[in-house]
């Protein structure tokens, strides 16, 4: 089995890399997601299993059914993740809970398990929202949390629509929408990932089980100013957004540590970007998370309240426009149980069970699919970024524990 994972991961790592950075840009509908997908179709096809495309572009893999019209509702036992990557990311985010799904069948097939139900391996499409700037579309799209009007209204930074892409990789955006049916067949969606945090690390297990998703959204604030000559310009003629976004960026800073939340600007994009020019736009995107939607609601009036009294004082027009948004996740206690029972047969020490403040697949599903999710310890819990590692004895440890939990879940 170690083999088995370790000859994937091998086979997957230079997909999508970047070599200068050696960080991954594995982004929706790119050359990069289109290797991706080949990986995964040719995994699903070496393992017998029925590779199936659903109308929103994520990948399954059956086994015991053609596809999901052969399931029984609620039936089938579902594992998987995501491929796709944020600029730069590192290489377990995502990939690790897929290449996992593919070792857990391969011991489970040495095991001589029986399966009593239909098993899925999934890659759900753009989930990191790297390009189009919304997380988790395509399990967001199944589960009808994202309307086809709205994915189709998607735009990247160079001002190709979702559609433009999709179709220009040979998918119709024309098809995209909701998939209750194929949803209803689903008993039990997990979805093993690295965790992105150090509590594992902390407190020496390789594997955690997760309780709960922090709400979470990405703002953007977009700074109207005054374009005009760096060189020329009195500093009390000027309407500099750079001023007002500076300031805002501090004060989200503050607004985050007074409520023990998280608050983030990570990406900026300034017009027209001359070292000798004042700016006349300054686009900032905020990504805040809180652990309940109060903390969080307080934390954004707070910056949005500074970032307005800092504008006027420049002479700056503001607008602020949220564009992505997931509430909190609480996984379903049932499902959580089961988990903890399953691995905890394994006798040393109950499997810690964990909050994260990280957004998911399993956590959009979670409203309509029963989810659980498993976390592999991550030593440094460096994520989104190329330092991002895991190590192999906990990565097949990983497999291990989610080859029981689907034997558990999926078999005799
Ligand atoms: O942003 C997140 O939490 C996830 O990696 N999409
Ligand atoms: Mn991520
Ligand atoms: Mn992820």
């Amino acid at each position: 089995m170690t083999s088995s994972f370790h000859e994937m991961w091998e086979e997957l790592r230079p997909l999508g890399r970047d070599s200068s950075s050696g960080g991954y840009r594995r982004y929706a509908w790119t050359g990069a997601d289109a290797d991706c997908r080949a990986w995964f179709r040719a995994q699903a096809e070496a393992r017998g299993l029925s590779y199936e495309l659903d109308r929103n572009g994520n990948q399954w893999a059956w086994l015991g059914a053609t596809g999901y019209q052969d399931v029984a509702p609620g039936d089938a036992v579902v594992t998987g993740s995501h491929l796709d990557s944020v600029p730069d990311g590192g290489a377990y985010d995502g990939p690790l809970g897929v290449v996992s799904s593919f070792a857990a069948l391969d011991e489970l097939r040495s095991r001589g398990a029986e399966f009593g139900k239909p098993l899925a391996i999934v890659n759900f499409g753009d989930e990191e929202g790297a390009r189009f700037g919304l997380a988790c579309v395509g399990s967001r799209l199944a589960a009808g949390a994202l309307t086809t009007e709205a994915a189709h209204q998607l735009r990247d930074g160079d001002g190709t629509t979702l559609p433009q892409a999709m179709e220009r990789a040979g998918y119709d955006p024309e098809a995209i929408g909701p998939d209750p049916e194929r949803l209803a067949r689903i008993g039990a969606f997990v979805e093993l990932h690295v965790e992105q945090g150090r509590a594992l690390d902390l407190s020496g297990d390789a594997v955690g089980i997760a309780s709960a998703i922090w709400p979470h959204g990405r703002w953007r604030f977009d700074f109207h100013g005054e374009a005009n000559h760096a060189g020329t310009t009195r500093l009390d003629d000027r309407r500099d957004p750079m001023l007002s976004y500076a300031a805002t960026v501090l004060a989200a800073r503050e607004q985050a540590r007074l409520a023990g939340a998280l608050a983030t600007f990570g990406k900026i994009s300034v017009e027209p970007n001359g070292v000798n020019a004042i700016p006349s736009l300054v686009r900032g995107w905020l990504d805040s998370r809180a652990a309940d939607q109060e903390t969080l609601d307080t934390v954004i009036t707070g910056i949005e309240r500074a970032a307005a009294e800092r504008a006027a004082r420049d002479g700056v027009d503001l607008t602020v426009v949220r564009e992505s948004f997931t509430p909190v996740v609480e996984f379903q206690h049932a499902l959580r149980d089961e988990l903890s029972a399953i691995l905890g047969k394994t006798g040393e020490r109950a499997v810690p069970v964990l909050g994260t403040g990280a957004g998911h697949d399993a956590g959009i599903l979670s409203g309509t699919v029963p989810t659980a999710m498993l976390f592999v310890r991550n030593p440094t819990g460096v994520s989104h970024s190329p330092a991002e590692a895991a190590d192999e004895d906990d990565c097949v440890a990983g497999v291990t524990a989610l080859a029981d939990v689907l034997e558990g879940l999926a078999c005799h």
